[in-house]
């Protein structure tokens, strides 16, 4: 039912979330154990998140007649100077990926294939929201500043947001 190449996208997209999932899961980790218990709860909620993506699109190939291909993932970094550094590069990450949503979406459109463009309508909405919350955190860490106690504050406000995120995901549809 889809064509040689959306499935192929599609595949690229499946390592793309998984690659997602382990950066996640590395900055998680690496923030468990400098005790940053606020970041590390934030990052492993995503790294999660970022898992369930993965596995819906794989579940929608596999539905849609395409066979979809488990991918082997990049080994993430290991290391990061600080939290500051983990919420940029988390940030620009999750605009890369919007992108490449945003190229499976056109390619849905030129080929008029009505199933994936509005299965993608989700991802679409999905980025956007993970966009701006990455943008909040970029812009709460602008405020809280560089002071003796900003690591202290900037972790308050990711465990803060990771409660709303645990919140907002247990009242919507989740990924299949
Ligand atoms: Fe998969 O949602 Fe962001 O990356």
């Amino acid at each position: 039912m889809i064509s040689d190449k959306i499935e192929k996208a599609l595949n690229k997209q499946i390592a793309v979330e998984a690659n997602a999932a382990f950066t996640y899961l590395s900055m998680a980790s690496w923030a468990d154990n400098h005790g940053i218990e606020g970041a590390a709860a934030f990052f492993y909620t995503h790294a999660a998140e970022e898992h369930a993506h993965m596995m819906k699109i794989v579940h929608f190939v596999n539905e849609v007649g395409g066979k979809a291909v488990i991918p082997s993932v990049p080994q993430p970094a290991e290391t990061y100077e600080n939290i500051t550094e983990i919420c940029k590069k988390a940030y620009k990450h999750e605009q890369q990926v919007s992108k490449s949503i945003h190229a499976i979406v056109e390619l849905a459109q030129q080929e008029n294939d009505h199933v994936v463009d509005e299965f993608l309508r989700w991802f679409v909405a999905e980025q956007k929201e993970e966009e701006v919350l990455f943008m909040r955190v970029m812009d709460k860490i602008k405020i809280i500043g560089e002071g003796g106690q900003s690591l202290y504050y900037i972790d308050k406000e990711l465990n803060a947001m990771n409660a709303a995120a645990v919140a907002a995901a247990a009242a919507k549809p989740t990924a299949n």
